[in-house]
C-alpha cells in the first residue's frame, strides 16, 4: 500500500483520478485542496473511510505541504488554475498557483526524496496549423500562448530543472482535452450541454473551426497511474487517444444528442489568442509502458457525459448563472 498526496483532487479531472485509485488498486490517497470556485467535495462522495482523508489547504503554503509530503510515498500533483479565459481576465493566480505552487511541491519532494508525479497539458506546446500532418510529441519545443499555459509550461520547466539538479524523483505528463462527468460548468462541453438544459443556445468562438483532441477523463487516470508504476524517472509522457474534433463538430453532436436542430447555437467574440488546434503522438506512453485508452468512442461517451449532467444538476447548478455573467460580460 502506498501513501499518495493527490493536489487539487477535488477539481476535475483530480477527483477522476482518486476514484480510479482508490478503485484500481490497495493505496490511501490524502488529498489537498484549497478548494477554490473549481474544487467540489461532492465530487468525493464515496470514498472508504480508512483509504482516503481530505486536506483543505494552498499548495504555496510551505508548512501545509511539507507535513503532508514528508509522510507520502509519492505526490501526484493536479493542483492549478485551469481555465484560459480566466486567465486571460486575471493573470495573476495563475502565477500564484501554477508556478509557486509547483515550486513549493518540488521543494518538499526534494527534502523528503518523495516521489513526484507532475500533471501538465499539451498546451505548453503551442498549436498546429489545421492541415499539419505532425502531431505534438515529447520533443515538439515549448510554445505556450496564454497567460494558463505560459505558467503550465513554466511549472514543466522547474520540475525538469528540479530533476537535473537536485535529483528530484519526478515524471511528467502532458494530456490533451479532457471531457467526462464533475467537470465545471466553465469549461467548453460542460458548457453547452447545461446551456442546453437551461434552454440557451450554445456559443461557439469564432467560426468553430478550433481542433481539440479529445481524451475521457477516465482514460487520462489510467495512464497517470500507469506512469506512476512504471514511468521512468526523468521522463516526459504525452497521454492522447486519437480525439481530434474541431468545435463546431462537438456543438452539434451536443445538439443531436440533446434533440435539439442542428443549427440552434450561436457564434460569439472569438478567444483571445485562441489556439487553433492541438493534437497528441501518445506512442511513446502506449509502446514503453503498455498503455491504451479504453473509451474510444466520442459519440457514446459524450452521450453518458450529457446524461450525466442531466441527473446531476445539483452539482453545477450553482455554479452556472455566476459562470454565464461572466462570459456574457464579454460578449461570449
Ligand atoms: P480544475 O480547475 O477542475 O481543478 C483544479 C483543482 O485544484 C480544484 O479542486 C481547485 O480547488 C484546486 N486548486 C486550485 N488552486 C489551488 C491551490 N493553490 N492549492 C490547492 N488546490 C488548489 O482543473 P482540472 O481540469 O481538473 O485540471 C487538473 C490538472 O490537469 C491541471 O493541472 C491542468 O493543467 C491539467 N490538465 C487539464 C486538462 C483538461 O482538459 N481539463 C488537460 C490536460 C491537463
Ligand atoms: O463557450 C465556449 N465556446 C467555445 O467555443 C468555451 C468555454 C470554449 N470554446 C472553445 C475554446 C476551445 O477551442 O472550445 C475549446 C475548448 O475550450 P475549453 O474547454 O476552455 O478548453 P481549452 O482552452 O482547450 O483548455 C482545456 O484543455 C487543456 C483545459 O481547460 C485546460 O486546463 C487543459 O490544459
Amino acid at each position: 500500500m502506498r501513501r499518495l498526496v493527490v493536489t487539487g483532487g477535488a477539481g476535475f479531472i483530480g477527483s477522476n483520478f482518486v476514484h480510479h485509485v482508490i478503485e484500481h488498486t490497495g493505496d490511501h490517497v490524502t488529498v489537498l485542496d484549497k478548494l477554490t470556485y473549481a474544487g467540489n467535495l461532492a465530487s468525493l462522495e464515496g470514498l472508504p473511510e480508512d483509504r482516503f482523508t481530505f486536506v483543505r489547504g494552498d499548495i504555496t503554503d510551505a508548512s501545509v505541504v511539507d507535513a503532508l509530503v514528508s509522510e507520502a510515498d509519492a505526490v501526484v500533483h493536479y493542483a492549478a488554475e485551469s481555465h484560459n479565459d480566466n486567465s486571460l481576465h486575471d493573470p495573476r493566480p495563475f502565477l500564484d498557483t501554477n508556478i509557486i505552487g509547483t515550486y513549493t511541491l518540488l521543494e518538499a519532494a526534494r527534502r523528503h526524496g518523495t516521489r513526484f508525479h507532475h500533471i501538465s497539458t499539451d498546451e505548453v506546446y503551442g498549436d498546429l496549423e489545421l492541415d499539419d500532418p505532425e502531431r505534438f510529441s515529447e520533443s515538439t519545443p515549448y510554445n505556450p500562448s496564454s497567460p494558463y499555459s505560459s505558467t503550465k509550461a513554466g511549472s514543466d520547466l522547474l520540475v525538469r530543472a528540479w530533476v537535473r539538479s537536485f535529483g528530484v524523483q519526478a515524471t511528467i505528463s502532458n494530456c490533451s482535452n479532457n471531457y467526462g462527468p464533475y467537470q465545471h460548468v466553465e469549461k467548453f462541453i460542460p458548457r453547452q450541454i447545461t446551456n442546453v438544459i437551461r434552454g440557451i443556445r450554445p456559443k461557439l468562438y469564432g467560426a468553430g473551426e478550433n481542433v481539440r483532441d479529445w481524451i475521457h477523463a477516465e482514460d487520462h487516470s489510467s495512464a497517470v497511474l500507469t506512469i506512476l508504476d512504471k514511468g521512468v524517472i526523468g521522463e516526459t509522457y504525452l497521454i492522447g487517444a486519437d480525439g481530434e474534433k474541431n468545435n463546431l463538430e462537438v456543438v452539434e453532436l451536443i445538439l443531436d444528442l440533446m434533440g435539439q436542430p442542428s443549427d440552434a447555437y450561436d457564434h460569439v467574440t472569438d478567444r483571445a489568442g485562441h489556439d487553433l488546434r492541438y493534437a497528441i503522438d501518445s506512442t511513446k506512453l502506449r509502446s514503453e509502458l503498455g498503455w491504451s485508452p479504453k473509451f474510444r468512442d466520442f459519440e457514446a461517451g459524450l452521450a453518458d457525459t450529457v446524461r450525466w449532467y442531466r441527473d446531476h444538476e445539483s452539482w453545477w447548478a450553482s455554479a452556472k448563472d455566476g459562470v454565464e455573467a461572466f462570459y456574457a460580460a464579454k460578449g461570449q
